[in-house]
């Protein structure tokens, strides 16, 4: 038995390290473990080897015993009914979980994303091209956040009492609040579930992945200038690659 993961130091990239960790902690046998880490601002998404894993030329993926999984949410979700724990409950519960793990994949992934690529990535637009992507992105991620809130409100996770894959999914974004420029101070149940998160030693392993031990909360001022220079070579239209 054997699992390669191609994962990299960004919020989709974390969810599968987190989640490798989570499993180890509740004592999970994974097999042979392989940990690639894949450079984006060197490429490595777009080598050969990697597209006949992910024709997509995106990170996470795996390979487990031969398979290869793509999209975060899918190897989350892959991942959960491999390993049972409570992490993804394997009853009808799983209902609880399943849609909210599409959620993620569905709305915040795609809305912090764009978020942060207008406000600190892009550079090919002028101020005003990107105020209205800032404005539209910026309302609905905090719309979102409310609904997490209300989520919130009602049990300690996202999906009830347990800390499941879809808190996994949603926290490795909601996290980068700041450097997205979205104030979830306005909702504290939000904030305390993100503490709750943050407190447990396989998101704490996990989130290391990739980046020194003393910048896992907050990057050196260097760390953030390399990714808003990464991130605008990726995201700006001059050099988006659009041939497989
Ligand atoms: N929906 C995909 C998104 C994957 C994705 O966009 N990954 C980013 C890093 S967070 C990436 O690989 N970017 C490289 C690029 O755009 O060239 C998932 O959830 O796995």
């Amino acid at each position: 038995m054997s699992l390669d993961v191609y994962t990299g130091a960004t919020p989709n990239g974390w969810k599968i390290s987190i989640m490798i960790e989570e499993l180890i902690e509740a004592c999970v046998d994974l097999g042979d473990v392989n940990m690639h880490h894949m450079s984006l601002s060197d490429g490595n998404q777009f080598t050969d080897s990697f597209t006949r894993i992910n024709p997509n030329q995106r990170i996470p993926a795996i390979v487990h015993d031969g398979r290869n999984i793509i999209e975060s949410c899918a190897i989350l979700h892959y991942l959960g009914e491999i390993f049972p724990t409570s992490l993804f409950p394997t009853d009808e519960h799983r209902w609880d979980v399943i849609p909210w793990l599409y959620w993620q994949a569905a709305n915040i992934g795609p809305i912090f994303g764009n978020k942060l690529s207008y406000t600190r990535y892009i550079t090919d637009a002028s101020e005003e091209e990107r105020r209205h992507p800032i404005e539209r992105f910026g309302k609905e991620a905090l719309r979102l956040v409310g609904v997490m809130d209300y989520q919130l409100e009602k049990h300690p996770y996202l999906c009830g009492e347990d800390f499941t894959v879809a808190d996994i999914a949603t926290w490795c974004w909601v996290r980068s609040y700041k450097w997205v420029k979205v104030d979830i101070t306005t909702k504290p149940r939000v904030f305390d579930w993100m503490n709750r998160v943050r407190a447990r030693p396989g998101v704490e392993r996990g989130i290391s992945f990739g980046v020194p031990k003393d910048e896992i909360d907050k990057f050196s001022k260097e760390r953030r200038e390399q990714y808003k220079q990464n991130g605008g070579n990726i995201a700006s239209n001059s050099s988006l690659r659009s041939d497989i």
